[in-house]
C-alpha cells in the first residue's frame, strides 16, 4: 500500500498531544479548541475517505454548538445531508486517538476494512462558526483534505444545518436546491411567502418577532436574510455579536436549561421571543406574560404545533400519509400524552442525539421529530413528496384539496429536511402561527407542561450506567434502577431516568411530576441513587431547596 508522504508531512504541523483520547459524542468531537488542531486535520483526512467511498461529496463542519466560546468541536456530514454513519463514527474516534507514529496504520487500518479505491476522486465542503479559533481550525480539516488530494470548498462562515443543505444539494445535483447560501435564502424565503401570502387575518403586531442570535452564526446568517422577509415577518434581532459573547447567558441552552430569558433581549408582555444556539441547529420560543411569569415553548411544543398543522392539512387534502412523532425521553409526558391521546398521533421514543430520532423518522410518510431542548426537523419520505406533488396537479381536486396540497408543498420547501434548523424552523412556525392566526398564548395552551428538571452528577466513570428502552431504564450498575422505581412511586404523575451524557462528562438526571416542589425533590433524591451506586465524586448532591 502506498506511503502517503504528503500526510506524513502535513501531520508533523498538526501533531496529536501525546496520551490524549476523545471519543466521537452525541454530536462529534467537542472539547476546548486548544485540544483539536490534530483532530481537526484527521477529520479532513477522514471525510476525504468517506467521499472517496461513498463517491459523493461530504461535509465537515467546524463548531462547538451551545458549548462555550473557549470549546471547539467537528461534525461529519454524510451524502444526504444527515449525521456520518455509527461505523464511521467508530473510524472517527480511532483516527482521533491513535498516536503520531501510529496514524498512517490507523488510516491504511480504515482503507483496507472499508476496501476504499484511493484513486477515486473526494470531495469535502467545509464550514465553520464564529469562535475565534474556528478559522484555524476549519483550514487544520482542509490541510487533511488536500494531504489525500481530495477537492475541497470551503464555505466559511455558515449555520450548521446550512452547510448540511449544501452537502444535500450537491449530492443530489441541484434536486433538493442550489448548494449555495445564496440558494438557501432563495428557497427557504420563497416558501414561506408562498405560505403566507393568503393569511388574511394577520395584524403587523403579529408579524413582529424577537430573534436572541446568541452571539453566534444564527445572528450573522438571520441579518443576511432578514430584508427577504420584511413585509411578511419583522425580525428585531438581538444578541446579534457586535458585542456580547457567544451562548454566554443567553441562545436555546441557556433559556432551556436556566427556564429563564436570554439577557440582551427586550420583549413587551405577551410578545413572542425565540433563542437560537451557536450553531443555529436549536430553537426555542417564549413569552412573558402580564404578571411577568416566563413561558418557555420548547422543543415538544413545536412538534406538537407542527404535527397538529399536518394532520390537519392532511385530512384537508384527502391524502392518507402516515405521519408520527419522534421523541426523546426528555419529552414532557404532558406532550406525550396529548400527542397520543388526543392527536391520535404515532409516537416513538429515540435514544438522545438527532441522528437516532432522524433514523426513526424516516420510518414514516412524515416523520416529525424533536429533542426537547429544540433540535428538530420533520422528513418527508419520497413516496409522500410525490403524491402531495400529483394532487396539486390533478386536474380534478377542489379548491379544498388543492389549497391544503399546495400548502403543503411549499411546507416541504420551507423545511431543512437535512438536520435540525433554527432559522427554517422558525419560518415553519412563524408561517404556521399565521396561517392558523394563532397566538403564542394559544398555542402554548395547547396543553401544560408537568414540572420537570434536568440536575447532573459527576461520577469517576459515567460509562458504569448502561441504560436500555431508548435510555428510560439502566440496566447497571445493579440496583440503581430498582431505586429510581421506588423514588418515582412516592410522587403522583412522576417519571424519572439517568443517563451518561454524549457531550459532557457528567451523568444527566431527568424527572418530572405532578408539582416543581416533588419533581425536584424525586430529582435529588434520584441524583443521590447515582452518586451512591454508580461512584459519585466530590460532594453528594444537595437538595435544591
Ligand atoms: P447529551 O450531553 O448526550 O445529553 C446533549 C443534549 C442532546 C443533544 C446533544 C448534542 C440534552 C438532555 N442532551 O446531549 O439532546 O442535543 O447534546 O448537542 O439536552
Ligand atoms: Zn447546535
Amino acid at each position: 500500500m502506498a506511503e502517503f508522504p504528503k500526510v506524513s508531512k502535513l501531520s508533523s504541523q498538526h501533531q496529536k498531544p501525546v496520551g490524549l483520547v476523545l471519543q466521537y459524542g452525541t454530536a462529534g468531537f467537542r472539547t476546548n479548541a486548544k485540544l483539536l488542531d490534530h483532530i481537526m486535520f484527521r477529520m479532513g483526512l477522514l471525510a476525504t475517505l468517506r467521499s472517496k467511498k461513498t463517491k459523493a461529496t461530504i461535509g465537515v463542519m467546524v463548531t462547538a454548538s451551545h458549548n462555550p466560546e473557549e470549546d471547539n468541536g467537528v461534525k461529519l456530514v454524510d451524502p444526504m445531508g444527515e449525521m456520518v454513519t455509527p461505523a464511521w463514527e467508530g473510524y472517527a474516534t480511532q483516527l482521533a486517538n491513535a498516536e503520531q507514529d501510529d496514524l498512517l496504520t490507523a488510516l491504511k487500518d480504515i482503507i483496507e476494512k472499508e476496501a476504499i479505491n484511493m484513486s477515486q476522486g473526494a470531495n469535502v465542503f467545509v464550514g465553520k462558526d464564529t469562535r475565534s479559533s474556528s478559522a484555524a481550525l476549519s483550514q487544520a480539516v482542509l490541510d487533511g483534505v488536500s494531504a489525500l488530494d481530495g477537492h475541497s470548498k470551503d464555505y466559511g462562515l455558515v449555520t450548521t444545518p446550512q452547510l448540511h443543505y449544501m452537502v444535500c444539494c450537491q449530492n443530489t445535483q441541484g434536486k433538493y436546491g442550489d448548494a449555495t447560501v445564496e440558494g438557501y435564502y432563495h428557497k427557504l424565503c420563497q416558501a414561506f411567502i408562498q405560505l403566507t401570502k393568503n393569511a388574511s387575518n394577520c395584524t403587523d403586531d403579529q408579524k413582529h418577532l424577537s430573534v436572541d442570535g446568541a452571539n453566534g452564526i444564527g445572528a450573522l446568517k438571520l441579518r443576511e436574510m432578514e430584508s427577504r422577509l420584511k413585509r411578511e415577518l419583522q425580525i428585531s434581532l438581538f444578541n446579534d455579536g457586535s458585542k456580547g459573547k457567544l451562548n454566554h447567558q443567553c441562545g436555546a441552552d441557556f433559556v432551556k436549561v436556566q427556564q429563564k430569558p436570554p439577557t440582551g433581549l427586550t420583549i413587551n408582555p405577551g410578545e413572542r421571543g425565540c433563542s437560537f444556539d451557536g450553531d443555529a441547529d436549536r430553537i426555542v420560543y417564549y413569552y412573558t406574560d402580564s404578571e411577568g411569569q416566563f413561558h418557555l415553548l420548547d422543543g415538544d411544543k413545536i412538534a406538537t404545533l407542527i404535527s397538529t398543522y399536518l394532520k390537519e392539512l392532511l385530512t384537508q387534502a384527502g391524502l392518507d400519509l402516515k405521519i408520527a412523532v419522534v421523541q426523546t425521553a426528555y419529552a414532557n409526558g404532558s406532550s406525550t400524552h396529548y400527542l397520543e391521546n388526543t392527536m391520535k398521533l404515532i409516537v416513538r421514543c429515540a435514544k438522545t442525539g438527532v441522528k437516532h430520532l432522524h433514523h426513526a423518522a424516516q420510518e414514516f410518510d412524515i416523520g416529525v421529530y424533536f429533542e426537547a431542548n429544540g433540535h428538530g426537523t420533520v422528513l418527508f419520505s419520497k413516496a409522500a413528496e410525490e403524491k402531495i406533488q400529483q394532487l396539486t396537479e390533478d386536474p380534478n381536486t377542489n379548491d379544498e384539496r388543492k389549497r391544503a396540497a399546495l400548502l403543503l408543498q411549499s411546507t416541504i420547501n420551507v423545511i431543512n429536511q437535512t438536520v435540525g434548523d433554527a432559522i427554517s424552523d422558525m419560518l415553519l412556525i412563524e408561517a404556521i402561527l399565521t396561517i392558523k392566526g394563532m397566538t403564542v398564548q394559544q398555542w402554548d395552551a395547547i396543553y401544560s407542561d408537568l414540572p420537570n428538571r434536568q440536575l447532573k452528577v459527576k461520577v469517576s466513570d459515567r460509562r458504569v450506567i448502561d441504560t436500555t428502552d431508548a435510555e428510560r431504564r439502566a440496566v447497571s450498575p445493579a440496583g440503581l434502577q430498582e431505586a429510581i422505581d421506588s423514588l418515582v412511586k412516592k410522587y403522583k404523575q412522576a417519571r424519572s431516568f439517568v443517563r451518561p451524557s454524549g457531550t459532557e462528562d457528567v451523568v444527566r438526571v431527568y424527572a418530572e411530576a405532578e408539582t416543581q416542589e416533588s419533581t425536584d425533590a424525586l430529582a435529588h433524591e434520584v441524583s443521590l441513587a447515582v452518586y451512591r451506586l454508580a461512584g459519585g465524586v466530590g460532594d453528594e448532591p444537595k437538595p435544591l431547596h
